[in-house]
């Protein structure tokens, strides 16, 4: 137990993490409370060096991938993460542990079993307190990521990895329903928008 909150949000690309980590920040703060925003792989030198790698270097094994993320993520944990919680600030993390699950789990075939022993190794118990997956099809995310920006390594995969990576996190939401909750990104923004000011106000009410 911690002090302060722990929000990720994950998905595929383009279903809007961004644009909504910055509304999430935006009404915490509101509310008066010191908000940390972050993301992964990065949010540290050493995170954000790795990062460059992940998405920038021709070829990376997908052991390698999951080596370099949980290398990054205990920077991240040590560094950003953890002192924010224990001094009560709320931390916002754009992707987190369950995009391993997911990308390199569900998308690259690793074994669970060898992300669980990585988790438990580096996380000890720290588990989000509140996980927000946009959820949206996806050539829908595709599209909005392609428009924006030339694509990086991962984005080069085919539809059929991002199938499988969507049906990764829609499988950890179905065995967590608790902590991760599902939100239907492919609606307009203020629509989305409005299912996650819900979800935040459940948990400042202390009832998520
Ligand atoms: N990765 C991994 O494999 N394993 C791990 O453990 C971790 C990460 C932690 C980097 O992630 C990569 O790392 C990622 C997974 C891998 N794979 N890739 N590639 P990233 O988060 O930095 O990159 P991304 O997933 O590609 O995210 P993104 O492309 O930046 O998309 P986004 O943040 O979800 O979307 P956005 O930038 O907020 O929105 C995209 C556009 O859509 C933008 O023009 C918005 O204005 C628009 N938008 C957003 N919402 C809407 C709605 N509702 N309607 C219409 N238009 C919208």
């Amino acid at each position: 137990m911690t002090p302060g909150k722990f929000i990720t949000l994950e998905g595929g690309e383009g279903v809007g993490k961004t644009t909504n980590l910055d509304f999430i920040v935006s009404r915490l703060r509101d509310r008066g409370l010191e908000v940390v925003a972050t993301r992964e792989p990065g949010g540290t030198v050493f995170g954000e060096a790795v990062r460059e790698i992940f998405l920038h270097h021709a070829e990376v094994r997908p052991e390698a991938e999951l080596l370099l993320l949980f290398a990054a993520r205990v920077h991240h944990l040590r560094e950003v993460v953890e002192p924010a919680l224990q001094r009560g600030a709320w931390v916002v993390c754009d992707r987190f542990t369950d995009a391993s699950y997911a990308y390199q789990g569900a998308g690259r075939g690793i074994d669970r079993s060898v992300i669980d022993f990585l988790r438990d190794w580096i996380q000890a118990g720290l588990r989000p307190d509140l996980t927000l997956l946009l959820d949206a099809p996806v050539d829908t995310g595709l599209t909005r990521a392609r428009q924006r920006s030339g694509p990086d390594r991962l984005e080069r995969e085919d539809i059929a990895f991002f199938a499988r990576v969507r049906e990764g996190y829609l499988a950890l939401a179905q065995a967590e329903p608790g902590r991760i909750r599902v939100i239907d990104a492919a609606r307009p923004l203020a629509v989305v928008q409005a299912a996650i000011a819900s979800q935040l106000d459940l948990l400042l009410s202390g009832r998520v």
